[in-house]
């Protein structure tokens, strides 16, 4: 099938791009220069799949964004480390992470420069954005010390870090800056020294890394001081609001998004896709994306194809902003070797952990298992803003995708051998996830394939998952839900066409063009229209919101709702049996609004958004709105 091989050859590519990326670059030359503590860190380098798991466990985090030079954690540390006229020691007496930090001695009236040098590192610094490191001054004045990068051809970037008295100086050097010097793709040497220090110094150094543009710090750096202007402090606010607005008249596309919502929607994300002529923006050219006020805001693009020069033509670009009813704004996206780049924080923080990837956008963090399908396998919102999420702000745990046929159900959590899942996009705004398997029976019998592909926003509290089931036999199904347990006891039911429902549980039902139902305690209400296309579930608290958007054209869907759960019925049991392989071949529209992940031949979009308590249902129905009708990008 003409998708199926689409989406296996896009899943060997960024397969292709992991291993080329992080096993022939990097991790064979550590493992070639890291000899004296290589058994210890890297236990077999002949399995790509060991080594990539191994270094996950051993804080080579790849998807957390950075690589870690030293963290002196462990004795074998300071092996990593050469010195001269200097004195260093694992210690735990200031630690900035983990439990030991390196404590450095520079000698003074030995040799002119007493120095600590890094011996093993990537010597290709291009794939990373700053060299981070944390520096403890225990002394009761300020003190210098130089921070000193080579290349091959000997040329050096020297950075003065005054060190603040009694306290971590935080620092975070951007690459870009080294490259004026140095060949950023051959550096060579890394070392820490003084100059002809007139008395011994004593310092702290930990959480020695190169970062990536998907690293996010939770900690809140220290203000580096006046005398350190090169330092960026790339996790303060302001720096994702703008940094540098000093901008040269030039080069720009400009293109309008219109909001077709009756009413105003705020912070959406917006995804379009905009053309750039040629020989003008490559990889590294630097983009300001302006509102109509002229303020930049952040975003992040990618290429769908470029110019023969390999310039970015069609370019897929993402970004919040947020509009009154029915607006129409107009965008300009800058570009020029002029303007002065603008740096914002990653929105989305994803980690891998040894059973699940976990991401974390900013107001929700979900978890997806790493061994079946249960969508969201642990959701958690933080509910009252604090930045944590605590236990008591699960709101979700063990979703599935189910169908009965001939009586038999099918789930995808049942699929422990097929199953897989894959990072396919990652960015500050939005990152995308793909899951693939089959539907099973509790005894191993297999129904239809499902992929999913699962989105997730920089601060939103929602989370888009499309869906497509392929069926390689005809099967007539007796329905096909995806169930979400909501962790707090629902008390009310909205659903704009349907009213508000107290009693549950609840089923409210399309059963046919412009009929719809809602069935409780033995009665039935009947409505002349059809049933919206998002439901709410809620207590005074909080709730869940569930939309969909079904791509095949049957009228029947609907919603079950418990105390803990809410079903969305792709396909109601109270239809007649449905033959989905010969609905996926003729009953399917291929009008997509979403924008998102356009390739992908969906049967179904759907949006999962947890919320506190929104009892007036303005925000909900904000969220649902722009979902069902996403803002649409008007080229000029
Ligand atoms: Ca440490
Ligand atoms: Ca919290």
């Amino acid at each position: 099938m003409k998708f199926y091989k689409r989406d296996f050859i896009s899943i060997l590519i960024v397969g292709v791009v992991i291993i080329v990326f992080h096993v022939l670059d990097i991790f064979p030359y550590i493992a070639q220069i890291f000899k004296p503590i290589q058994d210890s860190v890297y236990d077999s380098i002949e399995d790509a799949g060991d080594v990539f798991k191994e270094a996950e466990q051993k804080g080579y985090s790849p998807e957390g964004g950075f690589l870690m030079l030293s963290d002196f954690e462990t004795p074998e540390e300071l092996q990593k480390w050469r010195y001269a006229d200097v004195i260093l020691y694992q210690s735990n007496q200031f630690v900035s992470s983990g439990s030991q930090s390196g404590k450095v001695e520079f000698l003074a009236h030995r040799g002119d420069a007493p120095k600590l040098f890094l011996q093993y590192f990537p010597k290709r610094w291009s794939n990373f954005v700053a060299l981070n490191f944390e520096i403890y001054n225990p002394s009761e004045s300020k003190t210098r010390i130089i921070l000193q990068i080579k290349d091959r051809s000997e040329k050096r970037f020297k950075y003065d870090l005054y060190l603040e008295p009694k306290q971590w100086n935080q620092y975070s050097i951007p690459i870009d800056d080294m490259s004026d010097e140095i060949d950023i793709k051959k550096i060579v040497d890394l070392n820490f020294f003084q100059w002809k220090p007139s008395q011994d110094a004593v310092v702290y150094i930990d959480d020695v890394k190169l970062i990536t543009s998907q690293f996010e710090d939770q900690k809140v750096y220290a203000n580096p001081t006046q005398t350190q202007q090169k330092v960026k402090n790339i996790t303060s606010q302001q720096e994702r609001e703008i940094t540098k607005t000093n901008y040269s008249q030039g080069d720009a596309v400009t293109f309008r998004v219109k909001n077709p919502n009756k009413i105003g929607i705020s912070n959406t994300p917006c995804t379009g896709v905009i053309e750039f002529p040629s020989g003008k923006v490559y990889e590294k050219t630097i983009l300001l994306l302006k509102e109509p006020s002229g303020q930049d805001i952040p975003y992040q693009i990618k290429a769908n194809t470029t110019w023969n020069d390999g310039s970015f033509k069609e370019s897929q670009i993402d970004f919040q902003t947020s509009f009154k009813a029915n607006e129409d704004k107009q965008f300009a996206l800058l570009y020029g070797k002029d303007l002065a780049k603008m740096n914002f924080k990653s929105g989305v923080t994803i980690r891998y952990k040894e059973n699940v990837i976990q991401v974390s956008t900013g107001k929700l963090r979900f978890e997806l298992s790493k061994s079946h399908f249960t969508l969201l396998d642990k959701a958690w919102l933080d509910a009252n803003g604090d930045g944590y999420y605590s236990d008591n702000e699960l709101v979700s745990e063990g979703e599935d995708i189910i169908m009965t046929y001939n009586g038999i159900l099918y789930q995808s959590s049942y699929d422990y051998s097929t199953y897989n899942i894959e990072m396919v996009e990652a960015g500050p705004l939005r990152s995308t996830f793909q899951a693939e398997g089959y539907l099973r029976s509790s005894s191993g019998y297999d129904l239809c394939k499902f992929v999913a592909l699962i989105t997730a926003f920089a601060e939103q509290s929602f989370v888009e998952v499309s869906l497509d089931f392929i069926f390689s036999r005809t099967a007539p199904i007796e329905s096909a839900a995806i169930f979400v347990p909501y962790s707090e006891e629902i008390s009310q039911v909205y659903s704009p066409n349907t009213g508000v429902q107290m009693d549950l549980p609840v089923i409210i039902y399309q059963s046919d063009i412009e009929k719809s139902e809602v069935r409780n305690q033995g009665r039935k209400l009947f409505f002349d229209q059809d049933l919206s296309r998002w439901v709410d579930a809620s207590n005074p608290k909080g709730g869940i919101m569930v939309a969909v958007k079904p791509y095949w054209d049957l009228s029947q869907f609907g919603y079950y709702i418990q105390e803990q759960d809410v079903t969305l019925m792709l396909w109601p049991p109270f239809a007649q049996e449905i033959d989905i392989k010969y609905t996926l071949q003729y009953k399917m529209t291929r009008n997509y609004e979403n924008r998102r992940n356009q390739d992908f031949g969906r049967t179904h979009d759907i949006l999962i958004y947890f919320h506190s308590s929104d009892i007036e249902q303005l925000k909900t129905t904000e969220v649902a709105e722009a979902f069902l009708h996403p803002v649409t990008f008007i080229s000029q």
